[in-house]
């Protein structure tokens, strides 16, 4: 086991959400990579992005088919201005590396909103710690888990 899923399951634990973990040696490193793996569609994974909204960083759990419109998620937030947290400022907020950062179980608890998509779906798939690891859960068990605030930050589709 990785050191990074064990404290993924940990604080997985404490927050009440029952955790089995799945791992895939060819990766899950992108949405379209846990896709793959799955066999699911790709709406169905669930990509825990994080961004700087007025130097605060807020948790954007997005449905793998969607992208993130910046201005919706800082008006969310109540910011002046959002970007996408580097490399770095996701580590040290989530305690996690960009790839296997999971929805919840972080650092530090941080403010968070969903997609409204992802509850389209019964089940849904997050990373677990680690750029090979997912888990299942469902909208309602990740909104509870994250503390979440269902909302529309989608980009506007051309
Ligand atoms: N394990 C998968 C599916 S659960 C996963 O973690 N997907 S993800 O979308 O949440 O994480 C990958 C995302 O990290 C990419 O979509 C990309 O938006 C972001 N990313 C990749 N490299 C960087 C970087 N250098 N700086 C900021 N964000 C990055």
């Amino acid at each position: 086991m990785s050191g990074a899923i064990d404290r993924f399951l940990e604080a997985a634990q404490v927050l009440g959400h029952e955790v089995e973990v799945r791992r895939f040696p060819e990766g899950t490193k992108t949405a379209a990579d846990a896709a793959r793996a799955l066999r699911c569609d790709i709406g169905q994974i669930v990509k825990s992005l994080v961004f700087m909204a007025d130097g605060r960083a807020v948790l954007a759990l997005t449905s793998g088919a969607n992208r993130v419109d910046i201005a919706k998620l800082a008006e969310l937030a109540g910011a002046a201005e959002a970007r996408r947290a580097s490399a770095d400022e996701v580590r040290a907020a989530t305690g996690y590396a960009i790839g296997g950062t999971p929805p919840f179980g972080h650092a530090r608890r941080l403010s968070a909103f969903i997609d409204q998509d992802l509850f389209g779906y019964e089940e849904i798939w997050a990373a677990a710690g680690t750029p090979d690891s997912v888990f299942r859960t469902t909208p309602e068990e990740l909104r509870a888990a994250a503390g979440a605030g269902p909302a529309d930050f989608r980009e506007e589709r051309m």
